[in-house]
């Protein structure tokens, strides 16, 4: 007995010198089953392309049925002169003799028909950016139509597929035309828009301007290359310095802000009031949020809901930028007078924008690499040529990348250079899904989306417009300077 005894203490004790050994392997198993087990393939069920899809159905129209309603209008591009400056004429490009352009307003269902007259120096073309209209009414020369010769006339007609606010320009040497001032607003209106008490554009932009108000006419410098492009030394709203809008308290206001800016990124907000996005690139989103929180690149457009409060009477709200290191001051509305009654309807939104969770979990279909290079067979230094390469190519070298029609498509957007880069797809609505490789679920479509120095950008797209479109950096001297590519919906 007493041996067994022993025995059997000699036993527990080897047990009890294992002990800690046996609490570590359990510990290192059990967690080794919980990571490899949890995240992947118990808790997460991924998604399909094809969920994705689904999810997507109902969000905008494939198609539009016209209305039957034809607005017809005639535009002319030409040289004129526009006072900015109180007693200086400056010598612009323009639309119908003004800058902006025309405001051209059609409802949604009507068929537009622009007959379009160049009497420029150059060729050129229009572009709709934003609206979703038949490949062949894109205005990219080269790709969807020749160019428009001066002198010559083409007619523009499409019936847009959504309500929005949208802008249009040149695609011949953009970043000269846009500059002199060759741009107007597209406003697609829906039954919405007729409850507000006004119904506002505010196009901004920012001009390189001489000491004497004009345009400087040196485009594409080698400066403007190397950095983010041309930003000016005088900023409009609508065309003025300071620009007002003036409201009544109590008033409901649809304010609908365009950058027109060649390069300038905007962090746009108001002072002391309180808006709310509604829409984002002509799109409504899902759920509003705080305008102060978006920037407007080139390219982008926000609209936003405002009430002026009932007890205004007298007050001013600024718009002012604090993208940059400095605010600068846009625009500004003013109050004054008896207050109205507020009209009252909820927030115009779109709840059939996809959440498109785990979407960041499907492969990425197609990368872009954003970069810079010397161009080839040019000096050395500050003069020397630049080129901005997608994926080591500059147009018109390009490689072109073909979207699968109403499928699920994603690409990536990898910036290796230290440059802003507001990449913009025409034809097609898409959705970021993730930003250096984190999951994001913004509540909106987008046209174009800014990506900042040494960012990846994900988005996602279902298209549902076949041809051939251009996809570029809305920073029109970096896409001057090569910076575009197409892709092909079919
Ligand atoms: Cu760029």
């Amino acid at each position: 007995m007493k041996n067994k005894n022993v025995k059997q203490n000699m036993k527990f004790s080897k047990i009890q010198k294992h002990i800690p050994v046996i609490i570590i392997a359990c510990v290192v198993v059990i967690t080794g089953a919980i990571l490899f087990f949890s995240s992947d393939d118990i808790d997460k069920v991924k998604v399909s392309r094809e969920a994705l899809v689904s999810e997507f159905t109902g969000a905008y129209v494939e198609d539009i049925e016209p209305n039957g309603n034809i607005v017809e209008m005639n535009m002319t591009a030409s040289e004129s002169e526009v006072e900015i400056f109180d007693g200086y004429k400056t010598k612009v490009w323009s639309y119908n003799d003004t800058v902006p352009g025309p405001e051209v307003r059609v409802k949604l269902g009507d068929t537009l028909r622009l007959n379009f007259t160049n009497d420029l120096p150059q060729e050129t073309t229009i572009h709709f950016h934003g609206v979703r209209v038949p490949n062949a009414m894109d205005g990219v020369p080269g790709v969807t139509q020749d160019p428009i010769k001066p002198g010559e006339s083409f007619v523009y007609e499409f019936t847009p597929k959504d309500a929005g606010t949208f802008w249009f320009h040149p695609h011949v040497r953009t970043s000269e035309q846009v500059e002199r001032g060759l741009f107007g607003t597209l406003i697609v209106e829906d039954d919405v828009d007729q409850k507000y008490s006004q119904d506002i554009v505010w196009v901004i932009d920012d001009w390189r301007m001489t000491e004497d108000r004009q345009v400087y006419e040196e485009f594409n410098t080698p400066m403007d290359l190397m950095h983010d492009g041309r930003w000016g030394n005088v900023m409009t709203v609508n065309g003025k310095l300071n620009e007002v809008l003036d409201v009544k308290p109590g008033e409901r206001i649809r304010l609908r802000m365009v950058n027109a800016s060649n390069a300038r990124i905007y962090m746009p907000s108001f002072k002391n009031l309180n808006a709310k996005i509604i829409a984002v690139d002509g799109m409504y989103v899902k759920e509003v949020f705080d305008f102060g929180e978006l920037e407007l690149s080139p390219g982008n457009r926000i609209d936003i809901d405002i009430t002026i409060p009932q007890d205004a009477d007298g007050q001013v709200f600024e718009l002012v930028d604090n993208f940059g290191r400095e605010e600068i001051k846009l625009a500004r509305i003013e109050v004054a007078g008896q207050a109205v009654a507020t009209p009252e309807f909820n927030f115009p939104v779109n709840s059939e924008v996809p959440d498109w969770t785990g979407a960041s979990d499907i492969e990425i279909d197609k990368e872009y690499r954003l970069n810079a290079r010397r161009k080839t067979g040019e000096g050395m230094g500050m003069m020397g040529g630049i080129e901005w390469t997608i994926n080591d190519k500059a147009y018109p070298d390009y490689d072109p990348y073909t979207f699968k029609y109403a499928e699920f498509n994603t690409m990536r957007f990898t910036n290796e250079s230290v440059r802003l880069h507001p990449m913009h797809l025409h034809g097609q609505f898409f959705k970021v899904i993730a930003r250096d490789g984190v999951p994001v679920s913004e509540p909106y479509f987008r046209d174009t989306v800014l990506v900042y120095p040494r960012q990846s950008v994900d988005v996602a797209l279902v298209p549902l417009d076949k041809g051939l479109w251009v996809n570029h950096c809305h920073i029109l001297e970096h896409a001057a300077a090569g910076m575009l590519t197409a892709v092909e919906v079919r």
